[in-house]
């Protein structure tokens, strides 16, 4: 069976990790931009002033995509360059450059799908409370009814949010290293939960409220997925317990796709949920879970990597020691399996066609003298990955398309430039991009539509 015929073969980026420009015509200043010149916070010292340059670079990116034969990519939207202040006045060169990069790619038959948060808040908006400002949601709806109205006749494919799990975890909680760096309580953190959820449905609101009938609305969720040991009938009742029990079977609390998904979804939190919070959950009234539960029409999926699980003696999950096929440049495990795992069973709790939104792997990749970087270690990760989604695809799961996690080499926020994970591999000193092996290996697989693999 394989991959549908209208598959869609693509690439990912997001605005703070590329544009640069960060002080160019009006773009005013997110909270990336506070935390990555706040001294101690990435490595390096590294900032995404200049990033990739690709407000600048854009149709030489959009020319490469082409010679890969990309037929979508994925990108997201700087909130501060098209609204300085999060809110009133548009900065019409900010919404200029998205309509010229959207008539780039469609000039190259390329389809752009756009992601409208991918974690560069206006500092101004944080300032005023950020997730946990009563008027969030109202001002990320009047942000989306303006993206949607400008690009909504080109653009057949958005997506509100880019990973909040990620939003919590890493930007809100005393263990976290991203921007905005506030060290929450666990009920701080469910606020500010309950503030991306209700921005999310709002978003929707206003996206169906001014885009063609035919447009397509997700969001890009990254969290737990998990693989079985065995492929025995209790291992995999045991994966996918663990993958929306609420805390999860890693010990974490605030991770679980129950808490992201099941509102979006169902309109409701899990009984275990609600129980596990107890008081420290601020309340939802039914009239916020029907704003946050506005039907949308695909489910995407970043997906790295994940925990080996298998039935304990009870049939409770137990995280089982990890056999990975390797490592990636980030100490990341390689385990393939997650792509056929996580995709079958997100799909079958939630029902929505699947997109993989994020997907690849950090190298430590490195130009030689031949002028060419042979990654052949990204070539053996995308295989074993694309393989495992395709035998999704052969159980008849619904998947409309792979993002490859990245177009090109980029700013890996605390991580700044020291993790490359493109396809093509940015020089920042001279900006000169080179198509890396896996670049034109990715090439053939997209043109023999996944035989290739
Ligand atoms: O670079 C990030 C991206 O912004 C969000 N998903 C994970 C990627 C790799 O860490």
């Amino acid at each position: 069976m394989g991959f549908s015929k209208d598959f869609l073969w693509g690439a990912a980026t997001a605005a703070y990790q590329i544009e640069g420009a960060a002080n160019e015509d009006g773009r005013g200043p997110s909270i990336w931009d506070t935390f990555s010149h706040t001294s101690g916070k990435i490595k390096n010292g590294d900032t995404g002033d200049v990033a990739c340059d690709h407000y600048h670079c854009y149709k030489e990116d959009v020319a490469l995509m082409a010679e890969l034969g990309l037929q979508a990519y994925r990108f997201s939207i700087s909130w501060p360059r098209v609204l300085p202040e999060g809110t009133g006045s548009p900065n019409e060169k900010g919404l200029d450059f998205y309509d010229r990069l959207v008539d780039e790619l469609l000039a190259k038959n390329i389809q752009p799908c756009a992601t409208l948060f991918h974690w560069d808040l206006p500092q101004v908006l944080h300032d005023k409370g950020g997730w946990r400002n009563p008027d969030i949601a109202g001002h990320f709806g009047a942000y989306a009814e303006l993206m949607g109205r400008r690009l909504g006749d080109r653009v057949p494919c958005w997506m509100t949010f880019n990973e909040m799990c990620v939003v919590i975890n890493c930007g809100h909680v005393p263990s976290g290293n991203h921007a905005p760096g506030e060290k929450l309580d666990r009920t701080g953190a469910l606020e500010v939960l309950k503030g991306l959820l209700l921005s999310h449905g709002r978003g929707v609101q206003a996206l169906r409220a001014v885009l063609p009938k035919t447009a397509q609305i997700g969001l890009a969720h990254c969290g737990v997925v998990n693989f079985p040991t065995s492929d025995s009938a209790e291992d995999i009742e045991a994966t996918r317990k663990s993958m929306f029990a609420v805390p999860d079977d890693g010990g974490s609390d605030l991770h679980s796709a129950a808490l992201y998904l099941d509102p979006v979804f169902f309109g409701k939190y899990t009984e275990e949920t609600l129980q596990y919070f107890g008081t420290g959950m601020p309340p939802v009234s039914a009239a916020e879970m029907e704003t946050i539960s506005q039907p949308i029409d695909f489910l995407g999926l970043n997906v790295y990597r994940g925990r080996c699980v298998g039935a304990g003696a009870n049939g409770e999950p137990e995280t089982r020691p990890l056999e990975p096929a390797g490592y990636t440049h980030f100490n990341w495990p390689i385990t393939p399996d997650v792509l056929y795992w996580g995709v079958k069973l997100m799909h079958e709790r939630y029902g929505k066609p699947i997109m993989i939104t994020e997907n690849g792997m950090s190298n430590d990749d490195t130009l030689n003298a031949d002028g060419k970087v042979h990654d052949v270690e990204r070539i053996e990760f995308l295989t074993s990955y694309l393989r495992a989604l395709r035998r999704a695809a052969d159980d008849g799961v619904p998947v409309l398309g792979y993002m490859q996690w990245s177009l090109m080499d980029n700013f890996e926020w605390a991580e700044g430039y020291s993790q490359r994970f493109g396809l093509i591999h940015i020089d920042y000193e001279t900006q000169q991009r080179t198509l890396k092996d896996s670049a034109l290996w990715y090439r053939d697989v997209i043109e023999s539509n996944g035989d290739h693999l």
